[in-house]
């Protein structure tokens, strides 16, 4: 099986840095193509590639047979299917109940926070204050990590153990947001959100985004 995954600019898309890390962490080989939002080519990406129309997507090819799969959730499993030995989903069953919850809650909430702060891995904002709304969402994120270390007693340092899985890479978007608008987080959160920040393919999947030049308007403030 030969997987493509088609990306958005790795500066702005927080669902296109989950899955640089899912593929990377899991040592899967891929090749990826960043297509750039809003643009001709974006455009393109929807017709050549229906009916996926967001990024990320993957399209997969086993012997000249190509499927196109889009959506985050979609992706996830697909992979988890495709290798079970990987353990992309916690093993235990409690455990990976808990985890699905929490990347279904990751991909269909948290709406205050996603339009307020926007990804943007190239700036740091110091003085982005969050309405209620977005304290309201950072504090369910926080409360939500609290909840799987005490109920399923991890030692971490990630969510369901000491390795990585997919409910990590799902978070670490959201990490990228607490860093690039300075958002004050209790000590276990900093430290578990800086954990996702410094996992060698978010370093990777960051430097890259680094040597992009596209500049999409609405992810951009005015505030430092
Ligand atoms: N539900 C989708 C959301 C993906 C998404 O919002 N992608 C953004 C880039 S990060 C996008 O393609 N935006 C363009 C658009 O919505 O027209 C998923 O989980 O994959």
């Amino acid at each position: 099986m030969q997987y493509k995954l088609l990306l958005g600019n790795q500066v702005y898309s927080g669902w296109s840095l989950s899955f640089g890390l899912v593929f990377r962490h899991f040592n899967i080989d891929f090749e990826h193509q960043v297509v750039p939002l809003y643009t001709n080519e974006f455009e393109q990406f929807r017709k050549q590639y229906f009916p996926a129309r967001q990024l990320p997507a993957l399209i997969t090819d086993e012997d000249g047979d190509r499927q196109v799969i889009w959506d985050s959730l979609s992706i996830v499993e697909f992979l988890s299917d495709h290798h079970p030995k990987l353990e992309i989903w916690p093993s235990d069953p409690g455990m990976r109940a808990a985890a699905r919850s929490l990347c279904a809650e990751m991909h269909s909430a948290f709406k205050a926070l996603r339009s307020s702060m926007p990804v943007n891995l190239k700036r740091n904002y110091a003085a982005f204050q969050p309405n209620e709304e977005v304290r309201s969402d950072i504090q369910r994120i926080c409360a939500l990590w609290r909840w799987v270390r005490e109920l399923f007693v991890s030692d971490g340092p990630y969510l369901f153990g000491d390795t990585l899985s997919a409910v990590d890479a799902f978070f670490a978007p959201v990490a990228s947001r607490f860093r690039t608008y300075s958002i004050d987080l209790d000590e276990q959160s900093a430290a578990y959100s800086n954990l996702l920040l410094q996992h060698p393919a978010t370093l990777e999947f960051i430097e890259a985004a680094q040597s992009e030049s596209w500049r999409m308007e609405h992810n951009e403030f005015d505030l430092d």
